[in-house]
């Protein structure tokens, strides 16, 4: 496929947990782009960093009472529009590479998890289903920032601007955990009524997670987790680091309820980058995809 590289891939949980492509229920897509970071760079690094982690996970989990794993066939795709290779990718390129590699998973039948790379891929992948399925999904949002600027520092395909790319296809969303955004942000909020679930709002109201949920207006629904909208106390590997995120229970609790009321059609996990010295941010990830293929599980058992 294009813009593989030739890097080999550790599969998640490790290789003795490979299923073949062909028996797989579920790929993990690593896409370690990397091209607008603003502030701390990294991202490019962090499915390699996840997918290392993922081998020291425990295979059972305590919440869902089974080994994940027995019941969801995993495959690791190899990496695709990977910047840590030269020679470098056009953001257009990689949407493109993006979106093609999806709709072949979706026309073969995979639940598709990505691995980022910065935000932006997440407007190729969502294309990918918006071209695939012939309905409107919600596009669920978990994140500090907004990301609905027009254009940022010069370009359309900013990790800033990814949700208004999702938007401006017509797509309803759900921003959950957004602390950090700009007034051009604010104003396109009130003037389209997105509904926002605030960080600070979370943070205080016990029953978010319900109300986030009746704001949900279609059956389907596509999660993109840019993981600093955990908190950085446990997520300090990205690459804006925002107080006030949500907890590892709040996040998990929701999405748990999320695969519960209505059907997923896939998710990625991106903008994860590496501190040194510290494990915490690439092994909380990989519980966290280890957490959305249970769900995922859980609910086709
Ligand atoms: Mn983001």
């Amino acid at each position: 496929m294009l813009l593989q590289t030739s890097t080999t891939v550790e599969p998640f949980l490790g290789p003795e947990f490979q299923a073949s492509y062909e028996a797989s229920q579920v790929v993990i897509l690593p896409i370690p782009f990397e091209a607008t970071t603003s502030y701390r760079k990294g991202c490019q690094n962090g499915p390699e960093a996840l997918l290392e982690a993922s081998v020291q996970l425990d295979y059972y989990d305590d919440e869902l009472d089974r080994e994940t794993w027995r019941d969801a066939l995993v495959h690791t795709h190899s990496y695709i529009a990977d910047t840590r290779s030269l020679p470098p990718i056009s953001s257009e390129k990689m949407l493109e590479v993006t979106r093609d590699t999806v709709s072949q998973l979706i026309q073969d039948g995979k639940f598709v998890i990505a691995l980022g790379g910065e935000h932006s891929i997440t407007t190729g992948i969502v294309d990918a289903y918006r071209i695939a399925l012939n309905e409107p999904f919600t596009v669920i949002q978990i994140d500090a920032h907004g990301d609905m600027r027009y254009e940022y520092e010069g370009s359309i395909h900013s990790h800033a601007c990814v949700m208004r790319r999702i938007i401006d296809m017509g797509l309803p969303t759900l921003p959950v955990g957004i602390r950090s955004l700009c007034k051009e942000e604010a104003d396109l909020i009130k003037a389209q009524s997105i509904p926002v679930m605030w960080a600070r709002e979370i943070a205080k109201n016990p029953n978010w997670i319900e109300q986030a949920i009746a704001k949900i207006s279609t059956p389907r629904v596509f999660i993109t987790i840019d993981v600093d909208g955990i908190d950085p106390s446990i997520m300090p590997g990205v690459g804006t680091p925002e107080p006030g995120g949500l907890s590892w229970y709040g996040l998990t609790d929701f999405l748990r309820r999320v695969f519960e009321t209505h059907q997923v059609i896939g998710c990625d996990v991106m903008e994860l980058a590496p501190v040194v010295d510290s494990v915490v941010s690439q092994f909380t990830a990989a519980k966290l995809v280890y957490k959305l293929i249970g769900y995922q599980a859980n609910v086709k058992r």
